[in-house]
């Protein structure tokens, strides 16, 4: 059986190309994943996600666990089966979703207690609940269970956070056990803070994962902030293992990322700025709903060989976006999410020809901002 492993083929500075291979096929590093909250990429069939070009999907613990329970996806033969995709799937921990969506929260050292933004009902997740939920579901590389402190927050606060979210993370690695051909990656906690980040690298370099999360980022920090930990945090991790930016980003954040030593992503912007009429192309961004579209007989973007740059005008879609017609997004989530693979692939070949400062300063050279 093929174990889970990842094979650096390509550095261009600090930017790095590969391949991890799982049991259930391989993902070209850098990665994007597209986000499949509800056991659904929201607007897409599978076999248009995978389409696009995505070798693996997220999905969530938090949300499989209220509905339809992880024990039910189980019984149903698991999340692949269960939502008729057979690639990788990265399934999150549930905690940083406890804290954005879930009512009536209570942390301890245990774990976290909390009510349902479903139905008010109450839970609770622990390291060991999360690794069960992740098993249950079926999940190809699973996250420890963590906490993401908001920002701004004292030093004395991130501090604390992070030292819990690495106890958490010796938890979840016992937990987890051993479980040939799927991987469990840690997660850095510590702000914004270099040597608190120094201090989460180091712990979790001493457990021992299968790959390494930058987390705690994209939290209303803003994309300087970001970017001036992207430039210490991914060398404080494992070089021999991917590294997961968690939650990013807008395409100008994957860039940047990517161009700091980033193999893996996930956003659900391309999905549901699909559903909100927001496009995202080569030249910058197109609102769709934007009167100045509706008489215009071009594509979105013509140099797009999605089907709704091939099959439709920017006229139509307006005209379906502003009368709410499930099409819509279906056409826009496709689009951006071709996008953002075809950013990626992009990304992948010019790290491999060694060519990634020109391929960056085309990137942005193109991008006009505002709405184009
Ligand atoms: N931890 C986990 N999931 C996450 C984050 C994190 O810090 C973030 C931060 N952007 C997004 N998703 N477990
Ligand atoms: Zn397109």
């Amino acid at each position: 059986m093929t174990r889970f492993s990842f094979d650096l083929k390509a550095r261009d500075g600090r930017a790095r190309s590969g391949v991890i291979s799982t049991p259930r096929g391989e993902i070209r590093t850098p990665a994007f994943m597209p986000v499949g909250t509800a056991a659904t990429v929201k607007a897409m069939l599978p076999e248009s996600v995978a389409a696009t070009g995505a070798d693996i999907l997220l999905g969530n613990t938090y949300h499989l666990m209220l509905r339809p329970t992880a024990e039910r996806i189980d019984r149903l033969g698991g999340l692949h089966k269960f939502m008729n995709w057979d690639r990788p799937i990265l399934t999150d921990s549930g905690g940083f979703q406890v804290m954005s969506l879930a009512g009536l929260r209570k942390l301890t050292e245990e774990g976290v207690t909390f009510k349902s933004h479903i139905d008010g009902s109450k839970h609770s997740l622990t390291p060991e609940r999360s690794m069960e939920i992740q098993r249950l579901l079926g999940s190809d590389i699973v996250m420890c269970f963590d906490e993401c402190p908001a920002l701004p927050a004292d030093r004395k606060r991130i501090e604390a956070s992070m030292q819990l979210s690495m106890r958490w993370a010796a938890r979840s690695r016992d937990a987890f056990g051993d479980r040939p051909g799927h991987a469990l990656f840690g997660i850095q906690q510590g702000g914004l803070d270099e040597d608190l980040r120094g201090q989460s690298a180091e712990a979790l370099r001493g457990i021992g994962f299968d790959g390494y999360a930058v987390g705690g980022l994209a939290v209303g920090e803003g994309q300087e902030a970001m970017f001036s930990v992207l430039d210490f945090a991914p060398d404080q991790l494992p070089e021999d293992k991917p590294r997961y930016l968690m939650g990013v980003g807008k395409p100008d954040d994957i860039v940047g990322a990517v161009a700091r030593g980033i193999d893996m992503m996930d956003c659900v912007l391309p999905s549901r700025s699909g559903r909100t009429g927001q496009v995202f192309t080569r030249r910058g961004v197109v609102n769709i709903k934007n009167a100045r579209h509706a008489d215009d007989p071009r594509p979105l973007d013509e140099d797009c060989t999605c089907p709704a740059c091939t099959g439709y005008s920017r006229a139509y879609l307006h005209h379906v976006f502003r009368s709410h017609e499930m099409i819509s997004g279906m056409l826009l989530t496709w689009h951006n999410l071709h996008y953002f693979q075809e950013l990626m692939s992009g990304m992948r070949d010019a790290i491999s020809e060694g060519t990634f400062d020109a391929w960056q300063e085309g990137f942005h050279a193109q991008r006009t901002k505002g709405d184009i």
